[in-house]
């Protein structure tokens, strides 16, 4: 079994796209092993997102994380990462595919729905920003 994150982004949350994301992501047979709603600062989004401090967007991008609440879920699935980023599709709405996640709720390249995480090793890192171990087993 391996884990990955999602973040419900702040645009998805603000265009009450939380339910239906859910929706998909049991339909494809994930287990929810924790989920927040919950709202991050600046600082805690830079330190999020530090991979990305040299690129262009990086300021654009801490300051979308954090302009509205956000919705953390940490999923498990055999396969985990792959599988998720391939349900969220593109980061360029315009080139992701149909049933996608982001084909339906992406607006842009920054304001783009959800957040994937890029590798095993990262995806738990980025569960434990959100949430502690007690808790998941907890929801096992
Ligand atoms: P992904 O989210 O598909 O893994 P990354 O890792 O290349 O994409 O980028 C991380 C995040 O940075 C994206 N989810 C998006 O919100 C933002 N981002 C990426 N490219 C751009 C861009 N050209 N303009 C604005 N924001 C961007």
């Amino acid at each position: 079994m391996e884990r990955t994150l999602c973040i419900i982004k702040p645009d998805a949350v603000r265009k009450n796209h939380v339910g239906d994301i859910v929706a998909m992501i049991q339909a494809a047979g994930f287990k929810v092993l924790g989920m927040q709603l919950t709202r991050i600062s600046a600082e805690q989004a830079g330190a999020f997102y530090a991979v990305h401090k040299e690129r262009p967007f990086y300021g654009e991008l801490v300051s979308f994380m954090s302009s509205g609440p956000v919705v953390p879920i940490a999923l498990e699935k055999e396969n985990a990462v792959a599988d998720w980023r391939a349900l969220i599709g593109s980061t360029d709405p315009a080139e992701a595919a149909e049933g996608t996640i982001r084909k339906r709720f992406a607006a842009s390249k920054g304001e783009n729905a959800v957040h994937g995480s890029d590798s095993v090793e990262n995806g738990m890192i980025e569960i434990g920003f959100f949430f502690s171990e007690k808790d998941l087993v907890a929801n096992r």
